[in-house]
């Protein structure tokens, strides 16, 4: 018989799954010894942490030994990641083997590389190439587990989840999952500059460390690619989508290789974002327009040399004519012209451009909410097969709420993808505790009326336009250097999120709370339980204290931290928040009815009829599409303005509710995070109530209402709020 085993080589990659300990910051209360170990959240939702003693031995049978069927670097991940679990949770390593198995193994394999897995008839045939089953099975008496798919990434998807339902105390007896991802594209969009700046990055630094590329692989890039693998992320744009040509260059491109590289065997493509005057900046030539031969000519030998760099290349995400970047319409060609191009470059090497529908323009007086439509709409059809249209979740900018953009549904014969914002731009940075599922559950399922009810937007990202198109969701990722990945412990639950529901956009926010709280904080159900609870409202307590009611882009300038509602001053129209409120004596919010702007008409004709009378339109967005007097009843009974005020209120409190909870689960999880979020909250609270008053100060100086008995007046007048220069905020710049 031949064993293989190879603890040895496993063993550096063991010792850095550790838990690590930090005994100075631990307090010196009595309850020290049942106080768990101090962690800084590097490991993630990837903890591993021992399994209670007495669940232990019903996990310790069937996950004995490892039997592994097949020979790839994927493989050799997947083998390596069920070393850590085994390591990390039942506390031992295990033997192993290519042998058919014995009881109690985990047996991995597809049906090609395995006669045992081909055996089974499992049903494979429907789960594609990232999908697989996890099935127990009794052999010689005793309970293994297979973990079969297509290819060797399925394989090492189904032992994440594999993991994770030990993570998470499932029971394995029985086991029987069948999973596959519902759309083909599931990617990280890095908003990270070549010298490591990353544009609305609010966790350190580009994990990027280009000047020690390629000769230096930091080991963290392996971290960060299981961790995306184990929600099945499958692709990186590694550079910001206000793009630098360089990157394009031979010099970088080797670099790009490193990385793509090591992401290989986690099943993650590289992507780049592509200026799109690069043939002018970087190939001398004298224009970039998209219809001119030599233009194409230079993108497809550009595209040739990357492909010969990197084989497995992804493609393009490009930002055009958006915010100053360049783009086809500088020579009065449409952004299907310049897709198209682009797309015609990679098309040969399996390619695909994502063309992002983020456009508006400083020339056009529309509505902005108008504007991506109004471009975009028209178009539909008129794109190559291997493009893809990438939309943000709402027609402005990833607001705390915002009604779903009116594109999805609308482009019928176009793939369109979403793009959420993972990082926190609107919604607290890094220290607020907002977690993003409600918000991008809320959105994945509503109703487009498109082209009948009950089409949801999930139901539009995630059935193909054609047989076999290109299906999608990006996040704008908030990912950087920082010792927790994401500048704070809660978010990375935004990230966690993110990759379950690119792999399931019908998934719920909550179950998926519930599996990161478990993996990332305790065992302990009543912990769990408040910590989703305190998950579950994070989000509207957000909305609440920042921009109730349908409420929008009330952020201070540049950086968008903090209040800025009186701002009007700046040069664009769309820039400032006065444009979006639209608060006078007479009331407040922005008419996109006939009467108004008639945004409304871009949705489909049930929902632009719902949203068109104040009295059938959600009162969270009330204030998105109407513009109603100040004593308008609301159906609380209250007029606007106190409704305002309660919303407010409400929000802060929220807060306040959250640091109770907290205090509460003090002890009960590590005292090193513990107080890192402790501190956290406090922060949010105090910022919370800095939103509030400053709101209130406004709005008050406008509507000219005296505060209702039992409403706090602001701590201090408008002057002091206007007067809060925050301009080295992060994420706005060097
Ligand atoms: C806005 C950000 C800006 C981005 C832009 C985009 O403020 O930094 O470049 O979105 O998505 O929200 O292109």
């Amino acid at each position: 018989m031949r064993l293989l085993f190879v603890v040895m080589t496993l063993f550096a990659a063991l010792i850095a799954a550790a838990p690590r300990t930090d005994a100075r910051s631990l307090p010196s209360s009595p309850q020290t010894a049942t106080i768990p170990a101090n962690e800084d959240g590097y490991d993630l939702w990837l903890r591993y942490r021992p399994v209670d003693p007495a669940s232990r031995p019903a996990y310790a049978a069937a996950f004995a030994s490892i039997v592994r069927h097949g020979n790839s670097p994927t493989i050799d991940a997947a083998v390596a990641e069920l070393q850590r679990g085994a390591l990390g949770m039942l506390g031992r390593e295990l033997q192993v083997s290519e042998e058919d198995a014995l009881g109690g193994a985990v047996i991995i394999g597809t049906p090609a590389t395995s006669r045992f897995v081909a055996s089974l008839k499992l049903p494979l045939a429907g789960l594609g190439a990232e999908g697989f089953a996890i099935r127990s099975v009794a052999m010689h008496g005793r309970v293994s587990i297979v973990i079969a798919a297509n290819s060797d990434i399925g394989v090492l998807y189904g032992v994440f989840r594999f993991l994770q339902q030990i993570q998470t105390r499932q029971k394995l007896n029985g086991i029987d999952i069948t999973d596959s991802p519902k759309l083909q594209v599931r990617i990280l969009n890095h908003w990270d500059n070549l010298d490591r700046y990353v544009e609305r990055g609010y966790a350190g630094q580009s994990l990027w460390d280009w000047q020690k590329l390629p000769g230096y692989k930091d080991p963290r890039y392996t971290d960060y690619a299981r961790a995306n693998a184990s929600i099945g992320i499958n692709g990186v744009v590694l550079t910001n989508v206000n793009a630098n040509a360089e990157i394009l260059k031979p010099e970088w491109l080797v670099k790009v290789r490193a990385l793509a590289e090591v992401f290989r065997p986690y099943g993650i493509r590289v992507y780049l974002t592509a200026r799109f005057s690069a043939p002018i900046e970087i190939g001398g030539l004298k224009t970039a327009d998209p219809l001119d031969p030599a233009v194409a000519a230079w993108w497809k030998a550009k595209a040739d040399e990357i492909y010969r760099v990197i084989p497995d290349f992804g493609g393009f995400l490009v930002k055009a004519n958006s915010e100053g970047q360049p783009g086809p319409g500088d020579y009065k060609r449409s952004h299907a012209d310049g897709a198209n191009m682009l797309a015609d470059a990679v098309a040969p090497h399996g390619g695909i451009v994502m063309w992002r529908a983020f456009v508006y323009s400083a020339e056009n007086a529309e509505d902005r909410a108008k504007q991506a439509y109004a471009d975009f709409q028209p178009l539909d059809g008129t794109f190559r097969d291997n493009v893809i249209v990438q939309v943000k979740n709402g027609a402005i900018d990833f607001q705390p709420r915002e009604p779903f953009h009116p594109l999805f549904g609308a482009m019928p014969r176009t793939p369109l993808m979403m793009e959420f914002q993972i990082t926190k731009e609107y919604l607290g940075f890094a220290t607020h505790l907002a977690y993003l599922g409600p918000m991008w559950e809320e959105v994945l399922q509503s109703d487009t009326f498109r082209p009948r009810e009950g089409v949801t937007v999930a139901d539009t990202l995630d059935t193909p336009v054609r047989p076999g198109a290109v299906t999608g969701m990006a996040g704008v990722a908030n990912i950087g250097t920082d010792r927790n990945w994401s500048g704070s412990q809660f978010d990375q639950a935004n990230w966690y999120a993110f990759g379950r529901f690119a792999w399931d956009p019908d998934s719920k926010s909550d179950a998926i709370a519930r599996d990161w709280a478990r993996m990332t904080w305790s065992d302990d159900p009543a912990t769990v339980g408040a910590i989703v609870a305190m998950m579950g409202g994070s989000r509207e307590a957000v909305v609440d204290y920042m921009t109730p009611l349908g409420l929008a882009h009330l952020m201070a300038t540049g950086h968008h931290y903090g209040p800025g509602p009186w701002v009007a001053n700046l040069a664009r129209p769309e820039w400032n928040p006065a444009y979006y409120h639209r608060a006078g004596k007479d009331g407040i919010g922005f008419d996109r009815t006939k009467t108004g702007s008639d945004a409304l008409s871009q949705y489909a004709d049930p929902l632009a009829k719902r949203w068109g009378n104040p009295e059938t339109t959600p009162e969270n967005l009330l204030l998105w599409f109407h513009h109603v007097p100040w004593d308008r009843k609301m159906t609380s009974g209250r007029t606007l303005w106190e409704e305002l005020l309660a919303h407010y209120d409400r929000g802060v409190a929220s807060v306040a509710a959250m640091q109770a909870r907290w205090e509460e689960q003090k002890g009960r999880v590590d005292h090193r995070r513990w107080s890192e979020v402790s501190d956290f909250l406090a922060i949010q609270h105090a910022e919370a109530k800095w939103w509030r008053d400053a709101s209130i100060a406004y709005f008050q100086s406008v509507s000219g209402r005296p505060l209702p008995a039992g409403v706090a007046a602001p701590e201090h007048d408008l002057d002091w709020y206007k007067a809060i220069d925050s301009k080295y905020a992060p994420g706005n710049g060097k």
